[in-house]
């Protein structure tokens, strides 16, 4: 009998989508573009019903129609590789399914010329990395409803489940479920590098070890800041590396690497023209952690300032940063969900930003609690504006904001960089104000190159001869 559905590169992620697949009672067949792959993957899948093939012709024969293929290779040109082998195999009515890192503009590219052939084409986003391949990831799938529709039952199955509701949603057409994706990833990055700072600071201005801050993360993951980045952060900082029985945080190279999704997010919100500060400055703080020769350099070169001791108890000050975070977060969600509700707009994915929340809360690297806060936020208005003016963010940002004024001004005079919390705060400063200095841009604007203006008391567009008395 024929297989249920195929997959496609069988690397750390496909091998574990395969047996999660498998492990729900689905019949998989597997394929590789290297023979070994599948001899390893079918040598350690002993007692599962995994069908191993050598060949496209015979992986393609083997499954049921509409046939299922869910490609895990290497996005980009790997990714086209491969469809370009299976397509003179496949039927009309067949669908292909990406789980790859795939960037949304190739989602939306190859949709489009495959349903010229009569192929229904996902793209769909998966998120928790290995383990959440194997045990549930976050699933965000976008293309052809009618197609979705019948993979449905498999993604459900297969994907992380919170209070019993599975952590995948039919997300939009064509490069939708790629674009949530990678704006997944953005807030991500965000996400890492606030926590980042808070470490830097309690460890460089408050002087916490390791140990304490082993204690520190772990009670912040009992209350708003509940979430696995968290939790991973806490079991860290309680790692000693077996060679030295130094901490292992503090024998690791301070230079971040990435893989660009962070950066395809940032690129996207410059093309939509919306504010992406927190993200767009996490991956520049990546950069500028990767230009590590140059910064041992410039460390003989330039100096700081005194290092000023806080006032207030250490408590104290670790409950104002673990605001400042919380603060920071949700202004950093709040800009990448806006940036979704511009791409939808721009797209016509007609994007439910609640949903998307909802799937967030399982599976996924930015799994949270607060997730439930934000899906709330948007049952109360699918239409909020930006999610700091719903009553629950408010509230917190309101209150919070002493707090991030206040860790921003102790790290700025210890010169503990903290990028992500002062675009943090910058951001939230100019969302709320009425009038910005944006009156001057216009004016010199005007004065140089005649770009004109409008004016606070009249409609119309108005010039100035700036050079006349
Ligand atoms: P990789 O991204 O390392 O890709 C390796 C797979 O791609 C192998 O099966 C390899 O086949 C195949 N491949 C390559 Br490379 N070039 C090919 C070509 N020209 N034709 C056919 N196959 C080709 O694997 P991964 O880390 O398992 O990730 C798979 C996808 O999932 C990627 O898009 C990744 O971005 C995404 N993803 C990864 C994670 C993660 O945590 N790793 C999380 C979420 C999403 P070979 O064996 O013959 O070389």
């Amino acid at each position: 009998s024929k297989q249920q559905i195929g997959v496609v590169g069988l690397a750390v992620m496909g091998k574990n989508l395969a047996w999660n697949i498998e492990s729900r009672g689905f019949s998989v067949a597997v394929y590789n573009r290297s023979a070994e792959k599948v001899d390893d993957m079918l040598a350690e899948s002993e007692g599962k019903q995994i069908y191993g093939t050598y060949s496209l012709e015979e992986f393609v024969e083997s499954l049921e129609s509409p046939r299922k293929i869910m490609l895990m290779v290497k996005a980009g040109a790997a990714t086209d590789a491969t469809i370009s082998s299976l397509l003179p195999l496949l039927d009309k009515g067949d669908i292909l399914i990406d789980g790859g890192n795939t960037f949304y503009q190739d989602t939306i590219r190859r949709n489009k010329e495959l349903s010229t052939h009569g192929i229904h084409f996902i793209g769909t986003g998966v998120s928790g990395g290995e383990e959440g391949a194997l045990t549930g990831p976050s699933i965000m799938p976008g293309g052809q409803k009618e197609a979705y529709e019948l993979v449905a039952p498999i993604f459900d199955e297969i994907s992380a489940k919170v209070n019993g509701e599975a952590c995948s949603t039919y997300i939009g057409s064509d490069g939708a479920g790629h674009y949530v994706k990678m704006v997944h990833n953005g807030i991500e990055y965000a996400d890492m590098q606030l926590i980042a700072e808070s470490y830097f600071i309690m460890k460089n201005v408050l002087g916490l070890s390791a140990d304490d801050l082993h204690e520190v993360f772990a009670e912040w993951n009992k209350g708003e800041l509940d979430s696995y980045l968290i939790e991973i952060t806490a079991d860290i900082f309680k790692k000693k590396d077996t060679e030295t029985g130094k901490p292992m945080v503090d024998v690791i190279l301070d230079k971040a690497g990435q893989k660009g999704t962070g950066k395809w997010t940032s690129q996207s919100a410059l093309d939509l023209g919306t504010p992406l500060p927190i993200i767009t400055e996490s991956v520049f703080a990546r950069f500028i952690s990767a230009i590590k020769d140059e910064r041992v350099k410039a460390s003989k070169v330039l100096s700081g300032p005194t290092p000023v001791v806080p006032e207030g108890d250490k408590k104290e000050v670790i409950e104002a940063i673990r605001r400042a975070l919380y603060m920071s977060k949700i202004a950093a969600y709040a800009q990448g969900f806006a940036q979704m509700k511009a791409a939808s707009e721009e797209y016509n994915w007609d994007l439910k930003f609640g949903e998307i929340a909802r799937i967030f809360r399982g599976g996924c690297i930015i799994r949270a609690q607060f997730l439930q806060k934000i899906t709330d936020a948007y049952d109360r208005d699918p239409a909020l504006m930006n999610l700091m003016i719903d009553d629950y963010f408010k509230d917190i940002v309101e209150s919070y904001q002493s707090a991030l004024r206040d860790v921003i001004a102790l790290a700025v005079k210890n010169g503990v960089p903290v990028p992500g919390f002062s675009t943090a705060l910058s951001y939230y400063d100019s969302y709320r104000t009425e009038s910005l200095p944006a009156n001057l841009i216009q004016a010199q604007r005007d004065y140089f190159g005649a770009h004109t203006y409008q004016r606070v008391d009249k409609e119309g567009t108005f010039h100035t001869e700036w050079m006349e008395d």
